[in-house]
């Protein structure tokens, strides 16, 4: 079996337990069977250049940590990464910040990881890397002479082309990710959007079913809906923390249900026009008074980056001012936790909560919607109530569906989360988690690799030949 190499923007714990998440807790696994590397920045600032990784051996696996300098940080991560690629990708032109800068940075990083992984690699291993922070390795790895097969797995939507044109450096980015052997997307909709983009603007052919011609080489680009390890949240959701139980007995006793959000603070996730749709259901429903309350909880993230700080503020001030118009000296509608939850808490909490509320405006998949979903109790399941943007809407259609702009549309169907009967309940859960439980974290990565592996026939090294080149853009 060949070695796995993975490489994502930040290298994860290999040392970690499921506390922290399913999905380097799955990719850990595999390289633990395999053997490997996983490679990726270790989210500190050094020096004026950088420096060297460090390498931890751990058993069969290596992990190396790079270190990045301020300028790196500032103009690959903060810069292109997250002020032009994030909000392009999720279809918000408006939030994109173009600088030349910016991309110079993020080529350089790219460059110099590839750099600093060929030394780790293999002549059979399995290269895979991860998200839109590392869209040029694999190029640079090519010119620098490696022939292995790679992967690319995007976790965030790709948008349709019209929009990618918004960024000035859109063939270098599609040309770029030609050089992967397989190019993964969360859904139909993403796939279908870079075939889209390939069929407008490129040379490169559908030779078979998801395969394209690329100069003399073929290129596997597919869909594979990421995975949680259900069983394992569902088992963390039952084993009860205290607190949490505490607080589940004391609203039992009040006859009071909750509904619960769980985002990283980020503008894609719809956060104000949520917390505007709850506004709007206790408005409309003055019978709910006292008999619900909202549990927000959006750990900061990204701060540097000024779209950041707006979206906080403008969810402060429309919590504040529900709290202020609906509560009671004995009720405070919206609770809005601005820090991060540990995973313990997080499972029993989503268990508790009768509405899962995940509106997102554009999500690749929402993991979080997986997790509500397998942290129920099958017998008196809580309702999901899901985005039609989130990738997750894809497949999960047993959930509420909403349209996140739609305000009054949401606060609808919150009522209706609120008031379905039992059965209903049951048999839409049911469907749910039988989704969620087969198309798991394992499901996920299986797919993947099996995608990856060189196909029958071929050995494992071929040449990183030429590719298609762009028509005039
Ligand atoms: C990207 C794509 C895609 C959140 N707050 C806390 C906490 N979380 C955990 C959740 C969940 C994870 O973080 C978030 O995953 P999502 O999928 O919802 O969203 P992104 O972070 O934007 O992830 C997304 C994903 O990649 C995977 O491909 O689905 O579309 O944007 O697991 O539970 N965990 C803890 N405390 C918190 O306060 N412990």
């Amino acid at each position: 079996m060949s070695r796995l190499v993975i490489v994502s923007n930040r290298v994860a714990d290999l040392r970690a337990s499921t506390q922290t998440g399913g999905l380097a807790v799955a990719l850990a696994d595999a390289l633990r069977e395999r053997g490997g590397v996983w490679f990726g920045w270790n989210g500190e600032k050094e020096g004026e250049t950088g420096g060297d990784p460090t390498v931890e051996t751990i058993g069969k696996v290596k992990r190396v940590a790079a270190p990045l300098s301020p300028q790196d940080v500032a103009d690959y991560y903060f810069g292109y990464a997250n002020s032009v690629l994030w909000p392009l990708f999720h279809y918000r032109l408006d939030l994109v910040d173009y600088r030349p800068a910016f991309f110079a940075g993020y080529s350089r990083v790219n460059e110099t990881f590839a750099r600093q992984l060929v030394p780790f690699l293999k002549p059979d291993d399995l290269v895979w890397s991860h998200d839109y922070h590392l869209i040029l390795l694999a190029g640079h790895l090519r010119r620098l002479g490696c022939r292995q097969r790679m992967g690319f797995f995007l976790h965030i939507p790709f948008p349709p082309p019209d929009l990618l044109h918004a960024s000035p450096n859109h063939a270098e980015l599609v040309d770029a990710l030609l050089d992967y052997d397989v190019i993964g997307f969360q859904t139909h909709t993403d796939a279908g959007n870079f075939k889209l983009y390939l069929a407008e603007h490129t040379p490169a052919v559908e030779v078979g079913k998801n395969r394209f011609r690329v100069g003399e080489r073929t290129v596997l680009i597919d869909r594979f809906p990421i995975g949680i390890d259900a069983a394992g949240f569902a088992a963390l959701a039952e084993d009860a923390d205290e607190e949490v139980k505490i607080d589940l007995m004391r609203r039992q006793v009040l006859g009071r249900r909750q509904i619960i959000g769980v985002d990283r603070l980020d503008y894609s996730k719809g956060l104000p026009e949520r917390m505007k749709a709850f506004g709007r259901l206790l408005e409309r429903h003055p019978e709910l008074e006292k008999t619900v309350t909202f549990l927000q909880i959006a750990p900061p993230t990204r701060e540097e980056v000024d779209a950041y700080g707006d979206i906080r503020m403008e969810l402060e001030a429309l919590a504040g001012s529900i709290n202020g118009r609906f509560s009671d000296f004995n009720w405070t509608p919206v609770r809005y936790i601005h820090r991060p939850v540990s995973r313990g808490k997080l499972a029993p909490l989503f268990r508790g909560s009768q509405v899962g509320l995940v509106t997102p405006l554009r999500d690749g998949m929402n993991l979080v919607a997986k997790e509500y979903v397998a942290a129920q109790d099958p017998d008196n399941p809580g309702v999901l109530v899901l985005s039609k943007f989130a990738g997750a809407a894809e497949e999960m259609r047993q959930a509420l569906i909403v349209n996140p702009y739609d305000i009054d549309g949401m606060a609808r169907q919150l009522h209706r989360a609120l008031t379905m009967p039992l059965k209903e309940r049951q048999r839409r859960h049911a469907a749910l988690l039988d989704h969620v439980t087969r198309q798991n974290a394992s499901a996920w990565l299986a797919a993947f690799l099996a995608a990856l592996k060189p196909p029958a026939g071929q050995g494992e090294a071929r040449g990183a030949a030429s590719k298609a080149g762009h028509e005039a853009a």
